[in-house]
């Protein structure tokens, strides 16, 4: 069976639950041809690409998909590409707060995600859930854990993917948001289009 590391982060900006955790938590432990090995990644630049990279190392993983809470959209939106530029509005959970950095010195401008994220995004519009693909990460920590992984990974075939999720309806009354048993189906939906 085939191996994916799914990552979730812990909750970051003064919130007390993050719906990327919460979500990938309750994932099963297998979804198609994948055995699931669920990782919870700390919003710290260069931490959480750092245990990311160790632990798809350690199982040998296949794929490394990773999930962020993305507070704002309205939709399940994998992304596309990571950027090499850490631009941070608050700081991260140890006090970072970069300032037009790159990720990593000297690497490719960017990636592109190497999963299937057009697919995954069809994926999750077939089973009746707002999907789509979005083309930029931003420049916080859920884009530098993407780019630190595309980076390591790079010519390996171990492939690596990013999707952000909203809001779960108890952090906002304003703003968008989703029921975690509807992030749930869509993060299985994406899961199951990954070959
Ligand atoms: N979202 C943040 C970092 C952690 C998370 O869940 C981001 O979009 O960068």
């Amino acid at each position: 069976m085939k191996k994916l590391l799914v990552t979730g982060f812990e909750p970051f900006g003064g919130e007390a639950i993050n719906p990327a955790w919460e979500a990938v938590s309750r994932l099963p432990d297998q979804i198609g041809a994948y055995a699931l090995t669920k990782l919870r990644v700390p919003t710290v630049f260069g931490k959480a690409g750092e245990l990311a990279i160790k632990k798809a190392e350690e199982i040998c993983a296949n794929a490394v998909l990773c999930i962020g809470q993305a507070g704002g959209r309205a939709a399940v939106t994998p992304e596309l590409a990571a950027i090499n530029v850490r631009d941070a509005r608050i700081p991260d959970n140890a006090g970072q707060q970069p300032c037009d950095e790159p990720v990593v010195a000297g690497a490719p401008d960017a990636y592109f995600s190497t999963l299937p994220v057009r697919r995954m995004t069809d994926a999750i519009q077939k089973a009746g859930l707002p999907g789509v693909l979005s083309y930029s990460a931003g420049a916080y920590v859920c884009n530098d854990l993407l780019f630190m992984l595309l980076h390591r990974f790079a010519d390996t075939a171990v492939r690596v993917a990013f999707i952000h999720v909203p809001y779960l309806p108890e952090q906002t009354e304003t703003q968008p948001s989703m029921p975690l048993s509807d992030i749930l189906r869509a993060l299985t939906a994406a899961i199951s289009a990954i070959d």
